[in-house]
């Protein structure tokens, strides 16, 4: 099959779609494309220099007039001018606000040989879409990609009900690389947390309200008063100071550990016995992906997403969104009875290693890429 040029764009200093954007193109390069990241900073996780990658930056044009300096332009004509430079087969863009409208304009510019592939990660539908004034915006986006993906069937609906988008959406679930998520031997980092049979429930986000960081700490509460056990919390946000205050206030301070950023997720990962995600929304929740890699079931809600990756009653437990009481029950049942937790952390290991892995979904988008191409 022939070796493509691909343009990539992300949000490249957050989230999971920074992510899974920047594993994706490292991917791709290890099968012989050639990957140009075209991002306003060096995407987080890419590591090590490779001969295929490349790392093209937009800079901001502060001219005098302008109140707002104009990023999208600035970014839409980098991604023209690296496309022309280059001579790219397609841009691969990872939200639709901005960076599918910037990639239909790179096209205007560069001509329809350049293919544009977006692909949705949710807070873009979500949360903008509901914006009446961006609706249209996104719309046009959404429908002027060559080919648009969604990282959940969730999302998938929720585009089409939201947008009244027509138009086919192919399913491309997020993914971990196995060679790097897998069960890592923490013993001794275990012990700088916990004494004898003391277990660890952990959670990592972003700390913002929809992320539900306080039932995380409801749940931990009642764990805690059945299963001798610590919370570690990873990752900062907004609602960090509120729920410093909430741990204070409810005397568990001694109890609850805050890691802040974390780079080593799959180290960090493979401490813990599991992992809380209670999410309000969550078009995937890669955390649970990350999780389930290592052998860490979920407990967390029937939000977006999860359940199509977290099988309820296998690979984790769901309850309704807020119901802590369940959720808090379903923990200390998986903590207490240790052949069920064995019996889900082996199909933990499975799910994520047959539906979810690195290879199988590297191999989708190809096949959307050369789909748009018109190779067969
Ligand atoms: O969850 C966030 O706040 C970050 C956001 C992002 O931009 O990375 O996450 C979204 O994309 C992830 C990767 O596809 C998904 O795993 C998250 O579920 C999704 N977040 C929401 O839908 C709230």
């Amino acid at each position: 099959m022939k070796r493509l040029k691909i343009g990539i764009t992300c949000y490249p200093t957050l989230g999971g779609s920074g992510v899974v954007a920047t594993e994706l193109g490292k991917l791709l390069a290890e099968k012989g494309h050639e990957i140009h990241f075209i991002t306003h900073s060096v995407p987080f996780r890419l590591g090590q220099f490779h001969k295929n990658i490349f790392y093209h930056e937009v800079e901001v044009n502060d001219y005098y007039v302008f109140r707002y300096p104009p990023y999208d332009l600035s970014l839409a004509s980098k991604m023209a001018q690296v496309a022309k430079m280059q001579n790219l087969d397609l841009l691969h863009v990872h939200y639709a606000v901005p960076h599918a409208i910037c990639a239909y304009l790179a096209k205007q510019m560069v001509g329809d040989n350049l293919r544009t592939v977006t692909t949705l990660h949710g807070t873009d539908i979500t949360v903008l879409a509901q914006d009446e004034s961006l609706k249209d915006l996104i719309r046009l986006a959404i429908n002027r990609s060559d080919a648009v993906t969604a990282v959940s069937n969730d999302l998938i609906q929720e585009t089409r009900d939201m947008l009244d988008i027509v138009k086919p959406i192919d399913l491309t679930y997020n993914f971990v690389d196995k060679r790097v998520y897998y069960p890592r031997d923490c013993a001794s980092l275990r012990n700088d947390f916990v004494t004898g049979n003391e277990k660890i429930l952990m959670h990592i986000s972003n700390f913002r309200p929809v992320k539900r960081v306080s039932d995380v700490i409801d749940i931990f509460a009642k764990v805690q008063e059945q299963v001798p056990s610590k919370l570690l919390l990873v990752g900062e946000g907004p609602d960090l100071p509120k729920i410093q205050y909430k741990i204070r206030n409810m005397g568990l301070e001694d109890r609850v550990h805050f890691l802040g950023k974390q780079d080593d997720v799959a180290h960090v990962i493979s401490i813990a016995d599991l992992m809380l995600l209670p999410s309000e929304k969550e078009s995937f929740g890669l955390v649970a992906l990350e999780a389930m890699a290592c052998g860490v079931p979920t407990i967390g809600s029937f939000a977006g997403g999860i359940p199509e990756l977290v099988t309820h009653g296998e690979t984790g437990f769901l309850s309704p969104i807020g119901d802590t009481e369940d959720m808090a029950n379903h923990a200390t049942q998986l903590l207490q009875d240790e052949a069920l937790y064995n019996q889900f952390r082996e199909a933990c290991l499975t799910r994520a290693r047959t539906q979810f892995c690195n290879d199988l979904v590297t191999a989708e988008y190809e096949r959307i890429y050369y789909r748009v191409l018109g190779i067969d």
